[in-house]
């Protein structure tokens, strides 16, 4: 039994589709709460952190998603920060997008200051500086930032530095990359399963690895891009990428992490229930949470 703490975080800034910011309503209406309550989790809502609405930030004349929300997403990050600090310390924290922007406040939140690994299951690596994202769209480079790299009024978010350290950092499901993250990945020596990976190996020889690495971690956070699932079965993304994760090879991968009882907190983001059919892809998001947090059929 875990004590598990949802917290919204209906972030639409770093990417240009509307509908993002309704992913965290979606994933409450699926029975987020109810069935992990269902599980024998004591599961609290901590309600949704404050996201300026796009509109109210026209005056700036930016670009949609562009680096002129950086502020704006910025201050979100440091409240989701913020937010999770008011969690007591043994608390999961569920974090639900919004876009993949949110990360940068959810991993700093959830390391409490400590080492924290982390699982970044995504069709992206999301590892763009402002140099090397061909986009500008803030959502394409969490991970970079997170990692130290880029703009320093995200680097150092919240407190001076970077919070993750690239070694502690696995790719899973990665189909589409920009130049310069193929470039910034290998410098830094990030572990990378692309879907090619996937195919060979297989989830549970990827998974096994995944335990292996981050046995001993205090902390170890799995940051979940709905985009990861092949859009067949997820269609309610903005940036969607042929060729993803089956729907059992990602409760696959859930299953073997629950398994191996490292994770200790999970970022749900890019639900967009706009181009989704029946809510159907935030409904497979809670499902996931559902095999991460150990349910068993037998
Ligand atoms: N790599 C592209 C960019 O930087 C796309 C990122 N889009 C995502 N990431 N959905 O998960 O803009
Ligand atoms: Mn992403
Ligand atoms: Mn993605
Ligand atoms: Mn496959």
């Amino acid at each position: 039994m875990k004590d598990i703490g949802i917290l919204g975080v209906p972030m639409d800034l770093g990417q240009g589709r509307r509908g993002v910011d309704m992913g965290p309503s979606a994933m409450r209406y699926g029975r987020l709460q109810e069935v992990l309550e269902g599980l024998g989790h004591r599961v609290h809502d901590y309600g949704d952190v404050r996201v300026p609405v796009v509109e109210s930030l026209r005056h700036a004349q930016q670009e949609p998603g562009g680096m002129g929300y950086l502020e704006a997403i910025r201050t979100v990050c440091l409240d989701t920060i913020a937010a999770i600090d008011q969690m007591p310390a043994e608390v999961f924290p569920i974090v639900l997008g919004g876009d993949h922007s949110i990360a940068m406040g959810s991993v700093t939140g959830a390391s409490r200051g400590e080492r924290i690994g982390v699982i970044w299951v995504d069709a992206h690596a999301d590892f763009n500086t402002p140099e090397t994202s061909p986009s500008g769209n803030i959502h394409g480079m969490p991970l970079a930032h997170l990692c130290g790299l880029g703009d320093p009024r995200l680097v150092h978010l919240g407190r001076p530095g970077a919070k993750v350290r690239p070694e502690d950092v696995v790719l899973i499901g990665i189909r589409s990359l920009d130049p310069g993250e193929v470039r910034l990945l290998r410098e830094r020596g990030v572990m990378v399963y692309t879907m090619k990976e996937v195919d060979i190996q297989g989830i549970p020889a990827i998974a096994q690895q995944v335990a292996a690495k981050f046995k001993g971690f205090s902390r170890v956070h799995v940051s979940l891009d709905a985009d990861v699932l092949d859009p067949e079965i997820a269609p309610g993304v903005g940036t969607p990428v042929p060729g993803g994760l089956t729907y059992r090879e990602a409760h696959l991968l859930m299953e073997l992490l629950a398994d191996a009882r490292i994770v200790t907190s999970l970022d749900m983001v890019e639900v967009n229930p706009i181009l989704d059919i029946a809510n159907r892809t935030a409904k497979i998001m809670v499902e996931l949470a559902s095999s991460l947090l150990g349910k068993k059929i037998y």
